[in-house]
């Protein structure tokens, strides 16, 4: 195991319900409507674009491309707002433990996050230096689940997929490492996860030496 490829959103921190709540601030002020829980699940780990053609697609409403990226660019603004108060203590229980054992074990760390906003939560989690590489998201032709943003962490690292974990809460996301052929962790439950490798519940039971037990055994 020499590379470790983070999901940030509900793996480091949980940024993904900031998400939802901005896209249903948008909803309810634009079109006085609301979202269901279950659509969550859809936007998690898909670019901000892709989030809101799914929650259009709900709504049944098509807008100009204008108006689509006014919307956007509206959301991330609530998003940001309601990341503003983000900090070290907002990372989630076990990242801390599994980040410092990795290290230890010479691990090398690579982002491999949807978010445009991945450096600037990072640096509010105070954790810039603590990766090796940050994978760019606007770079990568396909978004999770292709295997793309996937391939490009591992790279960042000068490492191959198969040489790496990847980390992931949601659906996309662990249909993406598998097809990039790293081995896939995957954090949340099994009814949505199933295709994980190896899962855990949530962070607090993600444990490096059952990690390197299951990546040695794949
Ligand atoms: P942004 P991840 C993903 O992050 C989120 O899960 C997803 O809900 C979001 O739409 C996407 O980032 C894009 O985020 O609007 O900040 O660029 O889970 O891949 O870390
Ligand atoms: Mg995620």
């Amino acid at each position: 195991m020499k590379g470790a490829l983070f999901d940030l959103d509900g793996v480091i921190a949980d940024t993904a319900v900031y998400h939802f709540r901005a896209w249903r601030k948008l909803v309810k002020d634009h079109f006085d409507r609301e979202l269901p829980d279950k659509l969550e699940e859809k936007t998690k780990g898909v670019s901000r674009a892709d989030s809101l053609k799914v929650i259009l697609d709900y709504l049944g409403v098509t807008v100009p491309q204008e108006q689509f990226d006014a919307l956007a660019a509206e959301k991330n603004e609530a998003y940001r707002a309601l990341l503003a108060g983000l900090t070290s203590a907002d990372i989630l229980p076990g990242i801390p433990e599994l980040i410092a054992q990795m290290k230890r074990h010479d691990v090398r760390l690579s982002l491999a996050s949807a978010s445009m906003n991945g450096p600037f939560i990072l640096e509010k989690l105070g954790l810039s230096d603590t990766f090796d590489a940050i994978a760019d998201p606007s770079k990568v032709a396909a978004g999770k689940p292709a295997p793309d943003i996937f391939l490009e962490a591992a790279s960042e690292i000068g490492f191959d997929p198969g040489d790496c974990v990847g980390l992931e809460d949601s659906v996309a996301g662990i249909t993406a490492i598998n097809a990039a052929g790293a081995f896939s962790v995957g954090v949340g439950s099994p009814s949505e996860l199933g295709h994980a490798k190896l899962l855990v519940p949530d962070t607090s039971a993600l444990q490096y030496d059952a990690i390197e037990t299951a990546f040695e055994r794949r």
